[in-house]
């Protein structure tokens, strides 16, 4: 029997990682993943394909390990002798890296580092050849220096967490070029889901929609609606992870939608789709400024679309209703006939496409 391919993910416990695992599995992949130690549950995203190890059934394993800590990385490397290790852990959420920027430097930026060492020194040491995904960030492009951005756009890192993206790209870069590593970048535009965190923007408004129409909540605090993002769907953007990893030669590539639009559309079309006006709701708070904003980011996928074979498969305005949709269903309460204009055909329609989208 040949054995399965191996992979190890760090951050399996996010949004990518557990889309990221369900996406392995079915190419047959038997998945490790490292999670950190917390005091309550932290495995909601994967405990639905998650299968006591004892069982012989069993094809995803987790171990305790946490970025921070290069020994206990080189100690799972060693023991899962993975063929693909995808680099996902991160604190991810920017506002946050300018209020605590050594932790969030700790594991994005040197975290990576201390992956890619261990990396080298088992590959030296074994001759086996470990595949290795870097999880960087259109947050790099910052103050963008061209419109749209792609792989050839420097960079302008705006807060601690695109900086030690950039030292993060960069190594990887280094790793590959030193050391022959089949190391590759992924320079990964907004993506969001119904398993988005909570506290960024896009699920911020999609739950607090939920809970207005469940009457849980009456009004929504956000920071700077004018900022234009390139948002696409996160399940689509595994799979271009996965793909990166199984070219012929390593490489980095943007995967992005092409399209942007502002806060404010993401507004206009989820509050509307339960027929609400997203200006009686949303109240302007200073707190969820940031020190150094990222205005504007429009991706340019080209690349990935020639050498990967890539495309996004769901447009903004399915993006929007699949996580409106979810929200709603998650707290029991629905879209009414007529939603944001729409006959009921119309809703069934939509809702159909979304079942398989969700599939
Ligand atoms: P996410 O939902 O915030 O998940 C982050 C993951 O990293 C979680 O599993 C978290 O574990 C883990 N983690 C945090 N600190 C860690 C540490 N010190 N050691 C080990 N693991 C740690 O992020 P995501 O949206 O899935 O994004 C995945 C990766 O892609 C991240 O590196 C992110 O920066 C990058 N990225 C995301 C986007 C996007 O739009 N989503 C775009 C470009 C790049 P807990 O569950 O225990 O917190
Ligand atoms: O903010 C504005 C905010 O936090 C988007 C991460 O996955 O994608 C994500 O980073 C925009 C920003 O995502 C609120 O100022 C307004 O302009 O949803 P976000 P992000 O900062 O783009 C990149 C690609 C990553 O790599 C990151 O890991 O929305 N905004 N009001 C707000 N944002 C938040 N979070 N909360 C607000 O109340």
């Amino acid at each position: 029997m040949t054995q399965r391919k191996r992979a190890l993910i760090t951050g399996i416990t996010g949004q990518d990682g557990s889309y990221l695992s369900e996406f392995l599995l079915e190419q047959g992949y038997e998945v490790h993943g490292i999670i950190r130690r917390t005091s309550t549950f932290n495995t909601d995203r994967i405990d639905h394909i998650y299968v006591d190890p004892h069982n012989p059934e069993a094809r995803l394993f987790l171990h305790y390990g946490d970025l921070t800590e290069g020994v206990t990385l080189r100690r799972i490397l060693e023991e899962v002798q993975p063929v693909e290790i995808y680099n996902l852990g991160a604190q991810s959420h920017v506002r946050v890296s300018f209020d605590s920027p050594e932790y969030t430097v700790d594991t994005v930026g040197m975290g990576t580092l201390r992956l890619l060492e261990a990396i080298r020194d088992y590959q030296g040491r074994t001759g086996i050849e470990v595949r290795f995904y870097q999880a960087g960030s259109s947050e790099m492009f910052g103050k963008v220096q061209e419109i749209p951005q792609q792989e050839t756009t420097p960079f302008y890192p705006r807060s601690p967490y695109a900086c030690a993206k950039v030292f993060s790209h960069w190594q990887t870069v280094n790793y590959r070029e030193s050391y022959g590593l089949f190391a590759c970048n992924g320079i990964l535009f907004n993506h969001e889901s119904p398993r988005r965190g909570e506290t960024f923007v896009t699920r911020k408004i999609t739950r607090a929609i939920a809970r207005i129409v469940a009457q849980q909540q009456e009004k929504l605090y956000l920071g700077n609606i004018d900022a234009k993002r390139d948002w696409g769907y996160a399940k689509d953007y595994v799979r271009a992870m996965w793909l990166m990893l199984q070219q012929k030669t390593p490489d980095d590539y943007v995967i992005a939608t092409g399209e942007t639009h502002s806060v404010r559309e993401f507004l206009e079309l989820s509050f509307g789709y339960v027929n609400l006006d997203w200006q009686a709701y949303v109240e302007f708070d200073d707190r969820y400024l940031r020190p150094a904003e990222v205005d504007l980011l429009i991706g340019n996928p080209a690349k990935a679309k020639q050498q990967l074979g890539w495309q996004p498969s769901v447009t903004f305005a399915e993006l929007v209703a699949l996580m409106v949709e979810a929200d709603l269903q998650a707290l029991g309460v629905a879209a009414a006939n007529g939603a944001g204009g729409k006959s009921s055909a119309d809703l069934a329609t939509i809702r159909q496409r979304l079942s398989t989208i969700h599939e």
